[in-house]
């Protein structure tokens, strides 16, 4: 998968250089690049940003040095390359969730524009739809100053979906949101640790019953902390019809 970022704080992806994620760059899976949106300035001052048409607090980002960077991440992006999806983080974005990680994982080349200040000039954004299939993504309800921090999520969440990022493959199964439900409690050694016993189920050695035991923590963990993910669950895989089975 190829990845390409443009911000004005280029340093703030350096943690892409890292983990599972820069393991995966230096295996040639993901070539990730990032570009400083100054570069892209032609002014003395390298201007990226300007006041607000019709007033209000703060600044917005200007439409040519997008335009311009944009411009030249198509034309060094491979030409064997479908359509680049642009993500947008914003606040004002659609809801970024496991089901759009995995929906991203499965393209080619994702290019990630992190506005600052108020956001960037509407047009811009309606001029990459020429060239782009364009995205606003918000990673949730609250404001971050600007896009980086969520391309770094956003970036590991679909990274390690991609085959070859993440070593065992089997570890993305049971995880939490696999399967609509918060995971399960996991235990380590010592069983006994400062007066605290792990589940005896854990030591039983009947996989069912351990099975039925985990699904049943998931439920409840669930319906404690996310009560708004059960309404998406399909009832077949209550636990109920797991015991009856
Ligand atoms: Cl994707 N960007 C910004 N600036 N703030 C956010 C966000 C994104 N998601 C939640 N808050």
């Amino acid at each position: 998968m190829r990845i390409d970022v443009v911000s004005i704080f280029p340093e703030y992806l350096a943690a892409l250089d890292l983990s599972l994620i820069g393991k995966a760059r230096q295996d040639g899976v993901l070539d990730v690049r990032v570009h400083d949106l100054r570069t892209f300035t032609t002014d003395r001052h390298r201007t990226v940003d300007d006041t607000p048409y019709g007033g209000g607090a703060g600044m917005v980002m200007k439409a040519e040095p997008w335009a311009q960077a944009l411009e030249s991440v198509l034309t060094e992006a491979p030409a064997s390359q479908h359509r680049p999806t642009l993500i947008v983080p914003s606040p004002a974005g659609a809801v970024f969730d496991q089901a759009m990680a995995h929906e991203l994982a499965g393209l080619e080349h994702l290019v990630f524009a992190c506005g600052r200040y108020e956001g960037i000039d509407e047009r811009a954004i309606d001029w990459a739809r020429d060239g782009f299939d364009v995205r606003p993504v918000s990673l949730g309800d609250y404001v971050l100053n600007g896009g980086e921090v969520a391309v770094l999520a956003m970036v590991e969440a679909v990274g390690r979906l991609i085959p070859g990022v993440v070593g065992n493959p089997e570890s993305l199964v049971e995880e939490s949101h696999a399967d609509g439900l918060l995971e399960y409690p996991v235990y380590t050694k010592p069983s006994s640790w400062r007066g605290r016993d792990i589940p005896e189920v854990l030591l039983s050695g009947n996989h069912a019953r351990i099975a039925r035991w985990r699904r049943m923590e998931q439920f409840r963990r669930t319906a404690d902390r996310r009560p708004d993910l059960l309404g998406d669950i399909d009832a077949t895989s209550l636990p109920a019809a797991d015991l009856k089975a």
